[in-house]
């Protein structure tokens, strides 16, 4: 608030700046043996994505090897990461995911 040496007080405010968290990129991986559709499924569970969305990430890293599923807090993208995982070993499936700083 204002006060500059007078005493008399000004009604100004100024938002406390809090400080943003890091965000992390969940990324997920290529392999030769999950099935395009397990994938999908996936996308759509895990990462809320609509099946159009979800069939152009699969696609995408099918072609690229690596594609960002979505940018999360760590906490969030921690946990993301091994829902996914958990998933795909309940399935039998390759399927990996993995996370890096934005
Ligand atoms: N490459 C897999 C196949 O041909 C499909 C696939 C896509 C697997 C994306 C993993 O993250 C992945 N069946």
């Amino acid at each position: 608030g204002g006060n500059n040496g007078t005493g008399v007080g000004v009604a100004t405010k100024t938002k406390p700046k809090t400080a943003k968290p890091a965000l992390y990129k969940v990324l997920m991986l290529n392999d030769d043996y999950t099935p395009m559709e397990f994938v999908v499924l996936t996308l759509q569970r895990f990462f809320k994505m609509t099946i159009e969305d979800a069939t152009r990430v699969m696609l995408a890293v099918h072609q690229r090897g690596v594609g960002v599923c979505g940018i999360f807090t760590y906490e969030v993208a921690e946990t993301k990461v091994n829902q996914v995982i958990d998933f795909a070993r309940e399935h039998q499936h390759p399927l990996q995911c993995t996370m890096e700083k934005d």
